[in-house]
């Protein structure tokens, strides 16, 4: 991997995927794309950028002939709250940005890295220490996605030999940008809003389990599995990944230790809320930590550490 063109450069994960690759590749060996301009101050202006609707394959095209990377790395989807808001808008944008990507990839030979999500799983799936393979039944329209995508990344390396590559992200956590669209996003609000207001109204209930990890910890993993020897790779459609199994009250327990008069209340949103249920409490991880090494550095109270000190300094 020496050059590299992203997706979905100014999403919650594009945005730090972008800066740790031109550290490490160099500026100028790692193309930005997204649908709108970065900001005028943005983080990304140490490198090159161009405007790009995932959805038009011919201009794709015309920036893989211009740029010739050897790398595709495609973030750019609608997350999980959104996609049920727009289920039709986020088919066409999800599955025909993927596959445009895939061929793209197929037709100039590059390494590809896609991110799936434990969204991928639904209500049927086990939801304490979830397999690697398991029932994938997802009821939103991201989850279905997911899967199709999860598959469509399997086909493209066994029929067309493309180094396809994907993880299952869990809720990821980050100072950097603030995600939108997401229904995990509750545990990223909740540190902004702990040194902003000092309290959090929480629109996931208590008590509600799902995988996170911070996203140091995520981008690190993305660029260990693109670095990993292909050969041991067996999981090709997406490695269940995660650091922590949380639930608000704990979250709000962490940040306590920090900020004592941090106070926390809920006000439930039914669909974000039905989202979180269908998914898994925790998911095993053996298989990446197996097949290429991951082994994440943060829990949950060095990221809290890290989250706070990070948002005071905004
Ligand atoms: C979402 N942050 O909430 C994303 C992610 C596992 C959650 O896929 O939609």
């Amino acid at each position: 991997m020496k050059k590299i063109m992203i997706t979905g450069a100014l999403g919650q994960i594009g945005t730090e995927l972008v800066l740790k690759c031109r550290s490490l590749y160099g500026n100028d060996n790692v193309l930005a794309t997204d649908i709108r301009e970065p900001e005028p101050a943005s983080s990304l202006s140490n490198g090159p950028f161009e405007i790009l609707d995932v959805t038009d394959r011919k201009h794709m095209n015309q920036l893989v002939e211009s740029f010739q990377p050897d790398t595709l790395m495609h973030m750019a989807a609608l997350l999980s709250a959104k996609a049920e808001k727009n289920p039709i808008f986020a088919w066409d944008l999800n599955m025909g940005g993927l596959m445009n990507a895939l061929e793209v990839a197929r037709e100039y030979d590059l390494q590809f890295f896609t991110p799936s999500s434990i969204g991928a799983f639904g209500p049927s799936t086990p939801k304490v220490n979830t397999p690697q393979v398991t029932i994938q039944r997802p009821t939103s329209m991201y989850g279905v996605n997911k899967v199709a995508g999860e598959l469509l990344c399997q086909y493209y390396f066994e029929k067309f030999n493309v180094d396809t590559r994907s993880v299952r992200f869990p809720g990821l956590i980050s100072h950097v940008k603030e995600p939108g669209g997401g229904t995990t996003d509750y545990a990223v609000d909740i540190y902004f809003q702990a040194v902003r207001q000092g309290k959090y109204t929480s629109y996931i209930a208590q008590d509600t389990y799902m995988d996170m990890m911070f996203m140091d910890d995520a981008i690190d993993a993305i660029i260990q599995l693109m670095e990993a020897d292909g050969v041991k790779l067996i999981n090709r459609n997406a490695y269940n990944l995660s650091a922590m199994s949380i639930e608000p009250e704990m979250v709000k327990a962490s940040i306590q230790e920090y900020l004592p008069d941090f106070e926390l209340s809920y006000d439930v949103d039914p669909q974000r809320q039905a989202i979180a249920d269908s998914w898994p409490n925790s998911i095993d991880v053996s298989c990446a930590r197996a097949e290429w090494g991951f082994d994440p550095k943060y829990d949950l109270n060095k990221m809290t550490e890290v989250m706070l000190e990070a948002i005071k300094q905004k």
